[in-house]
């Protein structure tokens, strides 16, 4: 989301520096990086996954993704949520394409966003949408505080959403899926250092990039056997090698999103 990409702009920076240095040593100036799609897997429907909602402002916006776990709530980002009111939020279930018309769009009763969240690098990137309509689709079921091993290296997990691309690109009009590793704590670490916290964050993607979550994406689900695991919340950039996305490690959170649920 912007706030985060504000915060990651000055390493940023300095990456594509160092790059675009390196580059002009080995490449002829009119070399440009190949596109790289994030959820470069495939286009799907909310139909084969109804528990995906569309986060909107009150002109239809989409801004962020949220996962329906209960009629009336929707797991998401607490970064997508800050500075919001929710007045000011929608909730669109069974909208396959964002200039699509169909499915329900729900008011926001009520706005739970973790009380610990202060920024995305630092954890606790999680919130709780109490709906005021019901949605008749079918939830998704999440992690229980105890299903830690869901995360071990190399597992492979489903990220969706209709966020950019590529990155600094443009949305895609219908929704995208696409399968990503789960990355090693050790190796998140290596890539992100002190930002990489590792009982709140999990990470996924290739070593070499390609595949991954992108501005837009974040709020959505990150699920492993088809249970949501983890929620999209940032990033080095998108799909770029040696820096994977980033995920609320939804099983610390578990406990609070439950209470939430049952409010
Ligand atoms: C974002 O800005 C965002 N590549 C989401 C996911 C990732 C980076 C940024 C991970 O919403």
């Amino acid at each position: 989301m912007f706030g985060l990409r504000r915060a990651r702009q000055t390493a940023a920076t300095l990456v594509a520096t160092a790059a675009a240095a390196a580059t002009a040593l080995v490449a002829s100036p009119t070399a440009t990086a190949a596109p790289q799609p994030i959820v470069g897997g495939t286009t799907t429907t909310t139909t084969a996954y109804p528990f995906m909602m569309q986060i909107t402002d009150a002109s239809g916006n989409q801004f962020c993704g949220g996962t329906l776990v209960a009629a009336k709530k929707v797991v998401t980002a607490a970064h997508c949520m800050v500075g919001e009111s929710a007045g000011n939020v929608r909730v669109v279930g069974g909208r396959t394409y964002l200039n699509g018309t169909n499915g329900t769009v729900s008011k926001v009763a009520k706005i739970w966003i973790n009380p610990d969240y202060t920024d995305a690098t630092n954890g606790h990137d999680v919130a709780v949408l109490t709906l005021s309509t019901a949605m008749s689709y079918t939830p998704a079921s999440y992690v229980s505080s105890s299903q830690t091993s869901v995360y071990a290296a190399g597992t492979t997990a489903r990220i969706l959403g209709w966020g950019t691309t590529s990155e600094n690109g443009s949305s895609s009009n219908q929704l995208r899926t696409a399968t990503v590793p789960v990355v090693a704590d050790s190796s998140c670490k290596s890539s992100y250092g002190s930002d990489f916290v590792q009982t709140d964050m999990v990470c996924a993607g290739y070593t070499s990039g390609g595949t991954d979550t992108c501005q837009g994406d974040s709020g959505g689900p990150l699920l492993i056997g088809g249970v949501l695991a983890g929620i999209t919340s940032w990033g080095e950039g998108c799909a770029e090698a040696g820096y994977p996305g980033v995920y609320s490690r939804l099983t610390t959170f578990s406990d609070l999103v439950t209470a939430q649920v049952n409010s």
